[in-house]
């Protein structure tokens, strides 16, 4: 199976994923009749990355173990996607919250539209979606939904399983950019999808400022959100969310990894820092990717990843997530953000 799926990458023309570039014949040779504790293997690892040859990264892991069992191949895409020479990361610093040096980055309210923060967090005892049952997805939604219920202050909210919402509410929550669907092809093809709505629903605070999506691609999604610039606020928010979490939930970790993910992109601070913001000089300019790149951002459309521009608003945000601190990814969007405004203010 493996090996189908990795002559089906082979042949692919105009590939540049990650997954093409450090998935060597040597690699699947050795790894394709491995199976991690789950029982994942390879091919479930792969298969996103050689059905969709326009990926970026190509690769998810089928559970925490295929961290270690398929390390081979994992560790270079981990170390090209994150800038790192040595699989590591350091221990979480989120920074002094109470005194940050972060605070609005669009105080005239002119370009940014709204602004994200996110990470991503794994149940220690469950698997990542190929490895999954529907069983499985039940209880970890009822163990995550318990813990949210427990969330106190502006965080607490209620939860809605997609089960029992109508299409009209799911569709005005995901316009205004709240809720997940099913409709990403990469994530589908990585068994993203199975099961589906099983086990999925969305919780928000009463101002929907604080929301966590469950079992859409990682088991959960701690998103802290508002209109305007105010990054500072929105990352506050986002760091109590998860230290009230973690005081109810056991997220598995790794060493050298930090928190782990089912997408290794998201490894790490698993963090995603984000502003909706209006470009339509810059991203015209033939520097703008090189811009981005130097300042190691990514631009993605405003329907999320693998979406395009609409009227010259885009999601520009940290693309390194791991081998820095939360409160470096953090600072690292930010001076990325201040130099875009900069520049489309000079174009
Ligand atoms: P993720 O952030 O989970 O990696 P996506 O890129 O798919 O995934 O984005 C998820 C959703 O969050 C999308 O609906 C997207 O429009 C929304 N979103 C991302 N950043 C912002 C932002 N700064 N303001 C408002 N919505 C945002
Ligand atoms: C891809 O490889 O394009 C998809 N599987 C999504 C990867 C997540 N992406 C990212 O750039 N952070």
């Amino acid at each position: 199976m493996a090996e189908e799926l990795f002559k089906e990458l082979q042949e692919a023309k105009e590939c540049h994923s990650l997954l093409k570039k450090h998935l060597t014949k040597e690699r699947v040779d050795k790894l394709k009749t491995l199976k991690t504790k789950f029982g994942g293997t390879l091919a479930d690892c792969i298969r996103s990355g050689c059905k969709n040859p326009d990926s970026g990264v190509g690769i998810y892991a089928c559970d925490p173990d295929a961290y270690t069992v398929f390390a081979d191949v994992l560790d270079a895409v981990i170390m090209d996607y994150h800038k790192i020479d040595k699989v590591q990361h350091p221990v979480p610093d989120f920074g002094d919250v109470n005194n940050l040096n972060i605070g609005d980055l669009d105080p005239s309210g002119s370009l940014i539209v709204s602004t994200r923060v996110r990470v991503g967090r794994s149940h220690d005892s469950f698997g990542f979606p190929p490895v999954l049952k529907k069983e499985d997805r039940v209880k970890m939604e009822q163990v995550s939904v318990e813990a949210l219920k427990s969330l106190t202050g502006e965080l607490a909210g209620n939860y809605y399983p997609l089960s029992t919402m109508t299409p009209d509410v799911q569709k005005q929550l995901t316009d205004d950019h709240f809720l997940f669907n099913d409709s990403d092809r990469f994530l589908k093809a990585a068994n993203g999808y199975d099961d589906w709505p099983t086990g999925r629903g969305i919780y928000f605070s009463a101002n929907k400022t604080f929301l966590c999506w469950v079992n859409e691609e990682d088991h959960l999604r701690l998103i802290s959100m508002q209109k305007g610039g105010n990054l500072g606020e929105v990352y506050r928010r986002l760091v109590e969310a998860i230290h009230q979490m973690e005081k109810k939930l056991k997220f598995a970790k790794k060493d050298n990894m930090g928190y782990l993910t089912f997408c290794p992109s998201n490894l790490g601070t698993t963090m995603r820092a984000s502003v909706h913001i209006k470009i339509p000089k810059l991203s015209q300019r033939a520097d703008f990717k090189t811009i981005c790149d130097k300042y190691h951002l990514q631009a993605r459309g405003i329907h999320g990843e693998h979406t395009e521009s609409v009227g010259g608003v885009y999601d520009i945000s940290n693309k390194r997530r791991m081998g820095l601190t939360e409160y470096e990814a953090v600072t690292e969007m930010m001076r990325g953000v201040n130099e875009i405004i900069r520049e489309e203010n000079n174009s």
